[in-house]
């Protein structure tokens, strides 16, 4: 070894006793030319995710410490970790017949989308909201909740969070409510519904103010496929609403400002008409997608990956997607974009800006 090769070896050797790192061996990693995740694209069949929730009932109680029987879709890109994307938890919970999820909080947010099923009552700060087949109801972060079964049947549902973010930037808080859940009333309508559930309608009673989280606590299916619907009528009568040709779309908001419904989430959901496709498109925004009926293929990276009702998608930030319908497919899509937006991350592979000017030597 050159007296220089050997200096150099103990400059790396000291680097690394003093708690130090270079750029110039890693720059690449570090800073790419476009995002390079280590999350991958992946698909979970429903059928497989729901039988192991079926075993995981008969095995795991539900109770106090555990909190909930959620199991985590594991990116295998991300080994070890129950992350679906960097930002992004998704999780299959069931509850079995009778069971209660005690109540507790946490400043991570957090929805349930109900694929099949009903039954289940969601206790949200007391409000009672009632789990159906394509609902969308919302916990966003510090919200007491609690979950029970009034039937003899299982439930099982998707559930979204912002955990993995909220480990990233250590913002995590929670607390245990009462160990019983004493409010078991199955109305039909929740109180939050019946206040800001009405089309464009504002209680003047409420805040005057934007509120950051979306105080109506469920958004139920039959308004979903009804604006789903009529997007398409429209197009078929030649007049403007669809995101593209055949593809319908709308997003959850809070009614209080038209922001996303939760802060950190973004929820939609998407109607492909029969054999309609998506332009293929990247985003440095991550995203799970769940087929709530139809089947189709996702083109991912150009990899064509076939999907069926309740089947779950992974796709990290930049992964190409392109989603092509085989009858009509109705998709539920949840992701990481406000965040993005808020921090001025967002960009497609329309607005990247690595692809102006320079040379990406
Ligand atoms: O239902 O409260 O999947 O707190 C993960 C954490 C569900 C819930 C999850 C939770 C919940
Ligand atoms: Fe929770």
């Amino acid at each position: 070894m050159s007296g220089h090769d050997a200096r150099l070896t103990e400059l790396y050797r000291d680097f690394d006793a003093y708690g130090l790192l270079p750029l110039w061996t890693q720059r690449e990693d570090l800073m790419p030319v476009t995002p390079r995740p280590a999350a991958v694209p992946h698909r979970w069949r429903w059928k497989e995710v729901y039988d192991l929730a079926v075993r995981a009932g008969d095995l795991v109680p539900v109770g106090r410490g555990g909190e909930r029987r959620a199991i985590s879709l594991a990116n295998p890109g991300l080994p070890g970790l129950p992350h679906a994307t960097p930002t992004l938890w998704a999780a299959v919970q069931y509850l079995g017949p009778n069971e209660v999820a005690p109540v507790h909080r946490h400043s991570q947010n957090a929805f349930r989308f109900v694929l099949e099923g009903e039954g289940v009552w969601t206790l949200v700060n007391g409000d009672p909201v009632a789990m159906r087949r394509g609902d969308l109801l919302l916990t966003p972060g510090w919200a007491w909740h609690g979950h029970h079964n009034t039937t003899e049947q299982p439930m099982a549902w998707l559930d979204g969070l912002d955990i993995p973010l909220s480990n990233a930037l250590n913002t995590e808080f929670f607390q245990f409510g009462p160990d019983s859940l004493d409010d078991r009333s199955t109305p039909e309508r929740s109180r939050a519904e019946r206040l800001w559930g009405h089309p464009g309608l504002r209680p003047v009673s409420a805040a005057a103010t934007d509120l950051p989280k979306s105080p109506l606590a469920a958004y139920r299916w039959e308004h979903t496929d009804a604006a789903l619907r009529a997007q398409l009528e429209l197009e078929d009568e030649g007049h403007p609403g669809v995101t593209a040709p055949g593809h319908a779309a709308v997003r959850f908001t809070n009614p209080t400002s038209g922001n996303d419904a939760l802060p950190t989430i973004r929820t939609e959901m998407h109607r492909l008409r029969a054999g309609a496709s998506t332009r293929a498109a990247r985003e440095s925004a991550s995203s799970v997608w769940q087929v709530f009926e139809g089947d189709g293929v996702f083109h991912l990276d150009g990899k064509a990956v076939e999907v069926a009702r309740g089947d779950l998608l992974a796709v990290p930030s930049w992964a190409e997607v392109r989603i092509e319908a085989r009858g009509q497919l109705d998709l539920f899509r949840f992701g990481d974009h406000p965040v993005m937006e808020r921090l001025n991350l967002y960009l497609t592979d329309r607005t990247n800006p690595a692809t102006s000017e320079g040379t990406t030597r």
